[in-house]
């Protein structure tokens, strides 16, 4: 069984934070109705939902992934890149607490939670527009106890290290190898996303399920003819605000 923290669409995301998009609006009422069939997708795959209220005041609060990384052991609250996200902190932290023992990021360092990609003991970091290698520097002294090693990954034309790289399997990631170099990885499996689709690389996998856009048809049925069993959501107006699908959940035991 898995918990999965999510937090109702703020009223103000038309006002949200844009790096590499241009601004269009979005649809609150629609993005409201895809958040919720998002959340249906993350119960049918098996997790129990902890449902957060709106933060009126905090246009991309919806991305709760990049507030913290949940690990077995511990979880690490973070220091957005973003000044404007930070307030989201506080409220994250506060839902946290009863599952895990909490530890802050804190300046200079930088991280939002889409820069981290846990694969077992490694956690690669991006060093992107958001995230900093003070944040590494942090995490390593922190996650060493645990045994975990933590690896700064150079992060280029795209928000976040998640934009680019993903798990879908056991064995297997996702991957946009314009914006990444999968050979860092080792010894993964590789399933390239389409070139015609360079935002594809970003998917919730849960055990068996990959939660997945269903606005990437070609790469969609590339994982499928790997074997994967896909659960397709539209999030046509999250990804309007620069979000993906990993980035509405924080996902944990
Ligand atoms: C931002 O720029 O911070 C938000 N508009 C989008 C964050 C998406 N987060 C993610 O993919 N982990």
């Amino acid at each position: 069984m898995y918990y999965a923290i999510t937090r109702q669409v703020s009223s103000s995301i038309n006002q949200c934070e844009l790096t590499h998009l241009a601004r269009s609006p979005i649809n609150l009422t629609l993005a409201r109705q895809q958040h919720y069939a998002y959340e249906t997708a993350l119960e049918t795959a098996g997790c129990q939902l902890i449902r957060l209220p709106e933060e009126p005041s905090l246009p991309d609060s919806v991305f709760v992934e990049d507030t913290a990384l949940v690990l077995d052991e511990i979880a690490i609250i973070t220091r957005p890149g973003a000044a404007s996200r930070r307030p989201e902190m506080d409220s994250i932290a506060a839902a946290l607490a009863p599952y895990r023992k909490l530890i802050e990021i804190n300046a200079p360092a930088t991280v939002d939670g889409g820069d981290v990609l846990r694969l077992g003991k490694s956690i690669y970091v991006g060093l992107s527009s958001r995230s900093n290698q003070q944040a590494v520097e942090q995490l390593t002294a922190a996650l060493h106890m645990y045994g975990y090693q933590v690896q700064p990954i150079q992060v280029r034309d795209c928000l976040h290290l998640k934009s680019a790289v993903t798990q879908v399997a056991e064995d297997t990631l996702l991957v946009n190898p314009l914006w990444i170099d999968p050979s860092i990885f080792g010894n993964w499996n590789i399933v390239e996303i389409d070139p015609a689709e360079p935002y594809a690389a970003n998917a919730v996998w849960i055990d068996d399920t990959l939660l997945y856009p269903d606005c990437y048809p070609a790469t969609l049925h590339k994982l499928e003819a790997a074997g994967m069993k896909i659960y397709a959501v539209n999030v046509s107006e999250l990804i309007k605000a620069e979000g993906a699908v990993t980035c509405c959940s924080l996902i944990f035991r």
